[in-house]
């Protein structure tokens, strides 16, 4: 691996995507074409794969076949699209990805994390995000952002306890591994919270250069 893996997570509304977008918009002013992709998604049989994750349903999904959906979705977006552009040099950035899973379903679902461990090591082998950016938000001010932007999704509708089960799994996963995660305070406005991100763009592009 030559490229540059970079995972950003955090619960619902932390702004994720709005600050994927000002990070590749960085990288690339400075002259490096991020791959930008998304999980659960990224491979248009991936995303199919988001489709179910996250639309309502009348039969209720069960805890291990949406865990086993996360991870069917994973395999063909690390093997069609991550593993290839970190093979040519590319920075690749996710909006999610494993750690989601142990937020989410593990957090939030109340899997046991040796179940989770388990797949990530079939389908990944070693491979983990080289920089991961936690953006942390309380979950009343992500579920405001959320609320105001869209319909809620399956997940998205869930009650207040799973997502403070989310925030405090992505939290505690954090602090276990600063060497890899970094946690960003994103109830700021934007302006502040992207003034925070410079440090870590700056890291990311001397990494890419080698
Ligand atoms: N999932 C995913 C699992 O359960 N397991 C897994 O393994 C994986 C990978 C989809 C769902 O899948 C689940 C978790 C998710 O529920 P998603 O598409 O990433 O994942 O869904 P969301 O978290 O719902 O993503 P959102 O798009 O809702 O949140 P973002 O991307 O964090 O937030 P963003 O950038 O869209 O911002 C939301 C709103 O807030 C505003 C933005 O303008 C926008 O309107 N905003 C701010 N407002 C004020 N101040 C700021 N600092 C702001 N930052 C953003």
């Amino acid at each position: 691996m030559t490229g540059v893996f970079v995972t950003l997570e955090g619960p619902e509304g932390a702004g994720k995507s709005t600050n994927l977008a000002y990070i590749a918009a960085a990288l690339r002013a400075a002259g490096c074409e991020p791959l930008l992709t998304r999980e659960p998604g990224g491979t248009p049989i991936a995303e199919q794969i988001r489709g179910l994750l996250l639309a309502h349903h009348d039969e209720p999904m069960d805890d291990d076949a949406e865990l086993l959906l996360v991870f069917a979705a994973r395999a063909q977006h690390l093997n069609r699209v991550i593993r290839p552009a970190l093979a040519t040099g590319r920075v690749v950035i996710s909006d999610r990805f494993t750690d989601a899973t142990y937020a989410y379903q593990g957090g939030g679902r109340g899997i046991d994390l040796t179940r989770i461990a388990a797949l990530e090591h079939w389908t990944q082998g070693d491979l983990r995000p080289d920089l991961t950016l936690v953006l942390d938000v309380p979950v009343e001010v992500g579920m405001t952002r959320a609320r105001a932007r869209s319909a809620l999704d399956r997940f998205e509708s869930e009650q207040q306890s799973f997502f403070e089960a989310v925030r405090s799994s992505y939290l505690s996963r954090a602090e276990l591994a600063p060497e890899r995660y970094v946690i960003v305070d994103a109830s700021a406005d934007l302006d502040q919270v992207q003034q925070r991100l410079q440090p870590f763009i700056d890291q990311v592009l001397e990494r890419w250069r080698g």
